[in-house]
């Protein structure tokens, strides 16, 4: 049997997925971004899932693409064929960004502790992002002569304007966890040893909520950055009229009427 990479455990509707190459600080390998891929393909197909949780096993949440990979790592031999690892990202980090940010249901990414490169991308294109006091950022890809990849060309001028996010990735400098909360690179910062528990409380607060429309909300918001005011606004009020069709509407308002808790089971 392969050996397990991703730790997967069902809490109720959260699918806890744990990147689980604490010996390499969670740093991805070929296989480890396939167990990632298939985690997230099956957690989509299953009804019972509601929102998905996605840490590191250890002191990491990860530390970007397993610079010792074979497909990546430049040969020494001056005589050897150089690589092309922009393949690396065609066939395992693209379609796995593109399956994170398409998932059916909200994505929460607690972040244990450092994460680099394509660690610190595929965490920061999730839903909402949690990170522990100790926890930090690193768009480590200048230092080894590559530019941010995994969305990071995308997400960063977008999370925090031009001027910061040039300085994130030309530096690459460590940020932390509170500095990456204070420029709106994430949502929130809590204690070290209360992340597990705030990031699953975070997790089964969305996973009782009203899934379809969270996901219609995620997507109205990305398409938005493409349109302007009154495109977009036409595009809420046709998604709104999908939602207003389907079954969790008519349960959150009756429930507000009846003075009760919803039940929501729309995905
Ligand atoms: C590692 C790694 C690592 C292997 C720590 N690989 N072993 C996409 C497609 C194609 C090509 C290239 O890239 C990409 C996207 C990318 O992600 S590029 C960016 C790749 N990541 C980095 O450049 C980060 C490299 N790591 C670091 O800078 C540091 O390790 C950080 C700042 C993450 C943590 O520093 P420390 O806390 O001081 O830990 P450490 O450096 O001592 O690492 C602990 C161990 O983990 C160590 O192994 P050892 O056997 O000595 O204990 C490291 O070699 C290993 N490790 N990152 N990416």
């Amino acid at each position: 049997m392969s050996e397990q990479l991703i730790q997967i455990e069902q809490h109720g509707g959260v699918c806890l997925l744990r990147l689980n190459r604490p010996e390499a600080l969670n740093a991805f390998t070929s296989a480890l971004l396939v167990q990632l891929r298939q985690a997230l393909e099956t957690a989509a197909n299953d009804a019972q899932t509601r929102c998905v949780l996605l840490t590191g096993a250890g002191r990491a949440f990860s530390a970007g693409q397993d610079l010792a990979d074979p497909h990546v790592a430049p040969s020494r031999d001056p005589g050897a064929a150089p690589k092309d690892i922009g393949h690396m990202l065609d066939q395992y980090y693209i379609p796995l960004a593109l399956r994170l940010r398409s998932m059916p249901v909200p994505v929460v990414a607690a972040v244990n502790g450092v994460a680099a490169g394509a660690g610190a991308n595929l965490a920061l294109g999730c839903d909402i992002v949690l990170a522990a006091e100790g926890a930090s950022f690193i768009q480590a890809f200048s230092r080894i002569g590559l530019l941010p990849d995994c969305g990071g060309t995308w997400l960063l001028p977008r999370l925090v304007g031009r001027a910061k996010a040039l300085e994130l990735a030309l530096l690459g400098d460590k940020l932390k966890a509170v500095d990456a909360q204070a420029l709106g690179l994430i949502a929130r910062v809590v204690p070290d040893a209360e992340l597990q528990d705030a990031a699953m409380a975070l997790a089964q607060k969305l996973a009782g909520m009203p899934t379809r429309a969270l996901v219609e909300t995620r997507r109205a918001m990305d398409e938005a950055l493409k349109l302007d005011y009154e495109p977009a606004l036409k595009r809420e009020a046709a998604l709104q009229s999908q939602l207003g069709f389907a079954h969790d509407y008519l349960e959150g308002v009756a429930a507000f009427m009846d003075k009760r808790q919803p039940e929501f089971k729309d995905r």
